[in-house]
């Protein structure tokens, strides 16, 4: 973000609060007098506009002690914004009715891991710190898509084993943390991940306790049994920060904010109760706080996620921008009900008390939100972490009951259709996934060729696993579904599907 600092405003701080324009809402607790209780890992946007909203509320609220401290794996950049806003930033919740804008209190120090790995294992070992919450994205786990195990060849898990008190991936943090704690006596911290991955908490369980093991069985042991990791489901659509967005909040607020997050006023977590070291209230402040979040994970990777990798992929290539325009193009949102209806929800297994049908429609209208500028290409990113649980779940559940695909396979070939790297009037398409380069050799040596290029992207074991590719409805589905595409282009081949809601769906 470049642009020209205003010189004569201030920049939001500590300091500033006093000076902020009416009507934005600021913490109005004591920030200053309290520790640390939560290392956040991956600070970015979508912490920023949940669990750091959660704990401020709770701050605010009276609970003290929880503050976080939110350390980057990678890039300095969100420390270099916040460090000098004593941590403070502008929160934005914008629909078509109109914005709400709130100063966010909760984040209170800052960390670039690579800078200072010593300090961050240091801030993780302390006996205050109860939480340790992760959004590192799907590929920050070094983890197999497929198979959900750890990756013992990730270039960054080999480095970590070799030199484990400087750490550089976020598993090899929790580790060597937790080791740090055991052979101190100060109990493990609860690991809470808050990506959108299946079972998230079992899985980073057994990712960290394979890490764990690798460096002494005791230690594995340990990870395995003594550390609670409970599952999230974590809901809240936050698009990147825009040059007009910054632009905007800086005219509202009176200050100058580095970086605020926009995002809209709906929110929702839901968390499995198993804490070993207590936590904040987060039901009053509106999480709901579950036995088993199987369900309601499931439901969301399906059905928001799945649907929105599926706007992503058939949106992009036909032109759109973002989620917004791609729902309101002709037979998108027919498309996406269509998906929802036939395909996801006959495999899902609806958690107590949910009205599907309401979720449904509240899908629908979030997508279509107006004022939230969410690029298609933003989601299309990682395809190769994000799919397996969004689409092939799915597709494999349909599979199973013997039932059709054909939308879920549209949305695959879609998605193969991108990474092959050259859009429907041939421009190339900036693929952003760590798999990228081997996907676009595949493509580039089947040529736009679905027989060819079906099989051949199929065959890539870390997405697919070897079931799909030996299923013959399925690369059936793809070949027809990805000849459609390549024949009408992406609009006409979602526009060609028809959907007539049965009543009282
Ligand atoms: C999106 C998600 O970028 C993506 O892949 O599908 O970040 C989505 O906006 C959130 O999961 C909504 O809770």
């Amino acid at each position: 973000m470049n642009s020209l600092p205003r010189l004569s405003v201030p920049r939001l701080s500590a300091a500033s609060l006093g000076r902020l324009a009416p009507g934005i809402a600021a913490p109005a607790y004591d920030r200053a007098g309290q520790s640390v209780g939560i290392v956040h890992l991956g600070i970015g946007a979508f912490h920023r506009a949940h669990q750091a909203v959660f704990v401020d509320d709770r701050m605010a609220a009276g609970e003290r002690d929880w503050a976080i401290l939110g350390a980057s794996l990678r890039s300095p950049e969100m420390r270099d914004a916040l460090a000098p806003q004593d941590g403070l930033y502008t929160l934005v919740e914008r629909d078509e009715e109109g914005e709400r804008a709130r100063i966010v209190g909760s984040v209170s120090r800052l960390l670039v891991a690579p800078e200072a790995p010593a300090a961050l294992l240091e801030a993780m070992s302390a006996p205050q710190v109860r939480i340790v919450s992760l959004t590192v994205t799907e590929k920050g786990y070094c983890h197999d898509p497929a198979t959900g195990e750890l990756r013992e060849d990730h270039p960054d898990i080999l480095h970590d084993l070799a030199t484990p008190d400087l750490p550089r991936s976020a598993p090899g943090f929790l580790v060597e943390a937790l080791a740090r704690r055991r052979a101190t006596g100060i109990p493990p911290f609860t690991v809470l991940c808050c990506d959108n991955l299946p079972a998230n908490g079992r899985l980073v369980r057994r990712i960290a306790s394979r890490l764990a093991g690798l460096r002494d069985a005791g230690l594995g042991h340990f990870v395995e049994n003594e550390v609670a990791f409970p599952c999230t489901m974590v809901d809240r659509i936050v698009p990147a920060t825009t040059h007009a967005d910054r632009d905007a909040v800086d005219a509202r607020l009176g200050l100058t904010d580095a970086w605020p997050v926009v995002t809209e006023p709906f929110r929702q977590w839901v968390i499995e109760d198993d804490f070993n070291g207590g936590r904040p209230r987060f039901e009053e402040a509106g999480a709901e706080l579950v036995a088993d979040a199987a369900p309601y994970e499931t439901m969301k990777l399906r059905l928001l996620n799945g649907s929105h990798s599926s706007l992503a992929y058939l949106g992009y290539l036909a032109g759109h921008e973002t989620v917004a325009e791609a729902i309101a193009a002709p037979g998108f949102e027919t498309f996406i009900r269509g998906l929802m209806d036939r395909e996801v929800t006959p495999t899902l297994r609806v958690p107590a008390q949910t009205d599907l049908a309401a979720y449904k429609a509240a899908l629908l209208r979030r997508f279509a939100n107006p004022a939230l500028h969410h690029r298609t290409w933003q989601i299309a990113m990682d395809g190769s972490q994000k799919i397996p649980q969004r689409l092939l779940a799915t597709i494999r559940a349909r599979l199973a009951d013997g039932a059709p695909i054909a939308r879920l396979a549209l949305a695959l070939a879609a998605w193969m259709r991108f990474v092959s790297g050259i859009d429907e009037q041939g421009r190339s398409i900036d693929v952003r996934d760590p798999l990228a380069a081997r996907l676009r050799a595949l493509a580039d040596a089947a040529g736009p060729l679905p027989d060819a290029l079906v099989p051949s992207l199929l065959g890539v074991r870390e997405i697919f696993d070897t079931d799909l590719a030996a299923d013959p409805r399925l690369v059936g589905a793809v070949l027809e579904a990805l000849s459609t595409l390549y024949r009408v282009g992406a609009g006409r081949a979602v526009a060609q599907f028809e959907f007539k809601p049965e009543a009282g769906r």
